[in-house]
């Protein structure tokens, strides 16, 4: 694997779509060729496993089907699109990926980390992010900042208050176990200051 593999986190609405496009910026600015992605989905397979995951209505799809549908999706992901770009040295720029299985599968639904874990080395054998920006915000700064999109919601901005309080527990636990891999960046500040600090830990890798 000779390119970089850039994944971006966080609760819903923290600004991951709009940093995506300044982190491309920044890295084509530095010379790299640059692929963006995205999870669940990335390739045509994938996107309609994420229809599916993100439409079917609650009681249709069980919490160890979304766990093992999230995975399906990245397998597929893993070998069209990621392994082959990286193996080509390009930058790889993720919105989401396996973080945001643990952190929503594990912290929001409450499956055992051990088994995801487990999923983790069966679909990925030993790649990881080299980094991973987490995004974090209150919630009540991303509930404003989807209010103000006004678009439709889908299965996870259902969920209540608690279900993202345990989603972003769980993403704050795996960045203080990961501190070299996973960066905190306060994204409830004015985006120029998001901005500045996602251009410096780029420029760390
Ligand atoms: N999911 C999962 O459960 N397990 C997994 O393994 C994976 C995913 C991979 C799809 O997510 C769902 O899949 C996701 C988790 C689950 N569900 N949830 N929740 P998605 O990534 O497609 O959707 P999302 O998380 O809901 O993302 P989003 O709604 O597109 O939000 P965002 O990309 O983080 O935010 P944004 O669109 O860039 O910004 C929101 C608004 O805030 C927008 O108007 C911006 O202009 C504004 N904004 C952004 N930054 C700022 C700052 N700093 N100040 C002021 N305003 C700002």
């Amino acid at each position: 694997m000779k390119g970089r593999f850039i994944t971006i986190e966080g609760i819903e609405g923290v600004g991951k779509s709009t940093n995506v496009a300044f982190i491309e910026a920044q890295c084509k600015a530095a010379g790299h060729s640059v692929l963006v992605t995205r999870e669940p989905g990335g390739t045509p397979l994938a996107e309609r496993i994420r229809d599916l995951i993100l439409t079917t209505p609650g009681e249709g799809l069980s919490d160890m089907g979304e766990l093992l549908l999230m995975f399906a999706a990245r397998a597929e992901h893993l070998a069209s699109l990621i392994r082959p770009a990286l193996a080509r040295g390009e930058t790889v720029i993720c919105d989401r990926f396996t973080d945001a299985t643990f952190a929503y599968q594990g912290g929001g639904r409450g499956l055992d980390t051990g088994l995801i874990n487990k999923l983790q080395v069966i679909v990925q054998g030993d790649l990881r992010p080299d980094l991973t920006l987490l995004l974090d915000a209150p919630l009540e700064v991303s509930v404003q900042r989807i209010a103000s999109r006004g678009d439709e919601v889908d299965r996870f901005e259902q969920e209540q208050a608690d279900f993202f309080g345990r989603v972003r527990s769980a993403y704050l636990k795996i960045a203080a176990q990961a501190p070299e891999r996973v960066r905190v960046v306060d994204a409830s500040q004015p985006l120029v200051e998001v901005q500045a600090r996602i251009a410096e830990h780029l420029s760390d890798i």
